[in-house]
């Protein structure tokens, strides 16, 4: 980067600070991952100079023999991966493909089900603060005492509610869903049924889990979470909703598309489609059970009663009478970076919840397997019993970028 370092000293200097906040830090927000170096390469070229707006062989502007050419790679590899009938690559982001999707299929005013975001839904399934809820009427379903979906308890409020979209989905609910029988429910109401599967598109990816694309109508997602792929965005969906969600997507919602970052979603569905995927999305799962089964030894109180996926979320206020925020703020003490998050039906504040989500795509990326989580789980509850004391967190901090240096970034 010598361009960079010699035309702009001050984000040359925020950058470099970045690369080793990245490097000597354990990256363990669910959401988050460390790209490949030829994503990275692919994110940074000239392809972001290009006004695409419109779809491969049928463009607004010439010029385009080489954007069509690597957003059609993408569309293929999207769709060996997922299997669906027709893919999208051109959502800037997850909130703008769940808008677009929106807007695809329901008019101003119609009725979505969405899940809860305390228990474990997104900010764009409904919450009132959203530009969606504006738009859209949404109900909210619930998981049960036992962290579970009550599908019978979900059917009836369907069948009361009668919506026009049922959406699944989540950004903090560990279980894997009940696919088929969502499916029945939608049939019964004849509801068009959505899935948002950005936080799980990698361990659908790499097998690790059921795919949900037979059974869903639209499927929305980012690239950058499990899937580790660019930031960015993607809709999936049935031949028949192909043309409403292109025109949603440009016209509709977006105008000229993010072709190096397209190029860069073609990249990482290419390490998507390769056999050493999906030894990567198990073991995200391997190390999140760990995480699970290590953090409830320490006394942790485990949501949704464990994980089936790649993240966990704990009650650490109802554990050890730590909030979520102390917990956080601990924990980037000793360089470990996690979110403090709601818990179903929280009595504390969004700022200041009971609860800290953990995950661990992105430290599986740096090739950490069980052994490593036992011992970040060791540290994970010793910050957090000790948050005040700073003896404590700077001798675990030391250790954590002593683990760091072991398993470096660069791959
Ligand atoms: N911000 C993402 C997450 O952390 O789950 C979703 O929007």
């Amino acid at each position: 980067m010598k361009n960079l370092k010699k035309m702009d000293k001050e984000v040359y200097a925020a950058l470099a600070g970045e690369i080793k906040r990245q490097a000597e830090g354990l990256e363990m927000i669910a959401s988050e991952n460390y790209v490949s170096t030829a994503v990275l390469e692919a994110l940074g070229t000239v392809f972001t100079n290009k006004y695409s707006e419109g779809y491969p062989g049928n463009r607004y502007y010439g010029g385009q023999e080489y954007t069509d050419i690597v957003e059609t790679i993408a569309i293929n590899r999207a769709k060996k991966i997922f299997g669906c009938d027709h893919v999208n690559v051109q959502p800037h982001s997850g909130a703008p493909a769940n808008m677009i999707a929106y807007s695809a299929v329901l008019k101003p005013g119609d009725k979505i089900l969405g899940m809860d975001l305390s228990h474990g839904g997104h900010l764009t399934h409904g919450h009132p603060v959203t530009l969606s809820a504006k738009i859209y009427k949404f109900v909210r379903y619930k998981t049960d005492t036992k962290g579970k979906i009550d599908y019978d308890a979900l059917e009836k409020l369907a069948l009361k509610e009668k919506p026009q979209m049922i959406l699944a989905g989540f950004s903090a609910y560990t279980r894997n869903l009940n696919y088929k029988r969502f499916r029945q429910i939608a049939n019964k109401v004849n509801a068009i049924l959505m899935i948002d599967i950005a936080h799980i598109a990698g361990l659908i990816a790499g097998k690790a889990i059921p795919n949900p694309v037979p059974y869903f109508d639209i499927v929305t997602t980012t690239t950058h979470k499990t899937l580790r792929g660019p930031r960015g965005g993607m809709i999936m969906c049935k031949a028949k909703y192909a043309t409403a969600i292109d025109k949603s997507a440009f016209p509709g919602f977006q105008g000229g598309p993010h072709m190096n970052n397209i190029a860069a979603k073609a990249v990482a569905f290419s390490e998507a489609l390769k056999p050493e995927f999906k030894k990567y999305a198990q073991q995200i799962i391997l190390n999140a059970k760990t995480l699970e089964k290590e953090l409830k030894s320490y006394g942790f109180k485990i949501m949704f009663g464990g994980t089936d996926n790649h993240m966990v979320l704990v009650d650490v206020f109802g554990s050890k009478g730590v909030t979520g925020k102390e917990a956080e703020i601990a924990l980037d003490k000793i360089g470990i970076t996690i979110n403090k998050n709601m818990i179903p039906d929280d009595s504390r504040s969004p700022m200041d919840p009971s609860g800290v989500r953990i995950g661990t795509p992105a430290l599986t990326t740096r090739g950490m397997k069980e052994a490593e989580v036992k011992k970040i789980a060791n540290w994970i509850n010793a910050a957090i019993e000790n948050h005040k004391d700073k003896k404590v967190l700077d001798i675990i901090r030391k250790e954590v970028i002593k683990l760091c240096k072991k398993f470096p970034l660069n791959r």
